[in-house]
């Protein structure tokens, strides 16, 4: 069953063409373990007045792109990132799950 997962992360204030810069870089073997948990059609876009990003993607499984701190890519992915987005104790990004309200096909 397709799930659709929206949640929304932080980053700190003034850094969006650093993040930007870092995911058009994005490393293959991460996007490669994303891809193979079942998470695609993934997206995250930026609020600059607030600073806030809200990711959007499509799950085949029960794990979305947040749920994957045991991957070691992940992790060290999440270590690279937590200079400039607000991140928990372990690095992973501060994320808060969004409820959909509407959805159109
Ligand atoms: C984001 C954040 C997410 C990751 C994407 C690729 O900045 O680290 O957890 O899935 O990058």
């Amino acid at each position: 069953m397709i799930k659709r997962f929206a949640f929304k992360m932080y980053l700190k204030p003034g850094l969006k063409s650093e993040y930007k810069k870092r995911h058009d870089a994005i490393w293959p073997e991460l996007t490669e373990m994303i891809r193979a948990s079942g998470v695609y059609d993934y997206s995250i876009f930026l609020d600059e007045d607030t600073n806030t990003l809200f990711g959007v993607q499509k799950q085949k499984g029960a794990a979305s792109s947040q749920d994957m701190g045991d991957n070691p890519i992940v992790q060290k992915w999440w270590d690279y990132m937590a200079d400039i987005m607000e991140v928990n104790a372990d690095n992973s990004p501060i994320t808060i799950p969004l409820e959909e309200v509407f959805y159109m096909e």
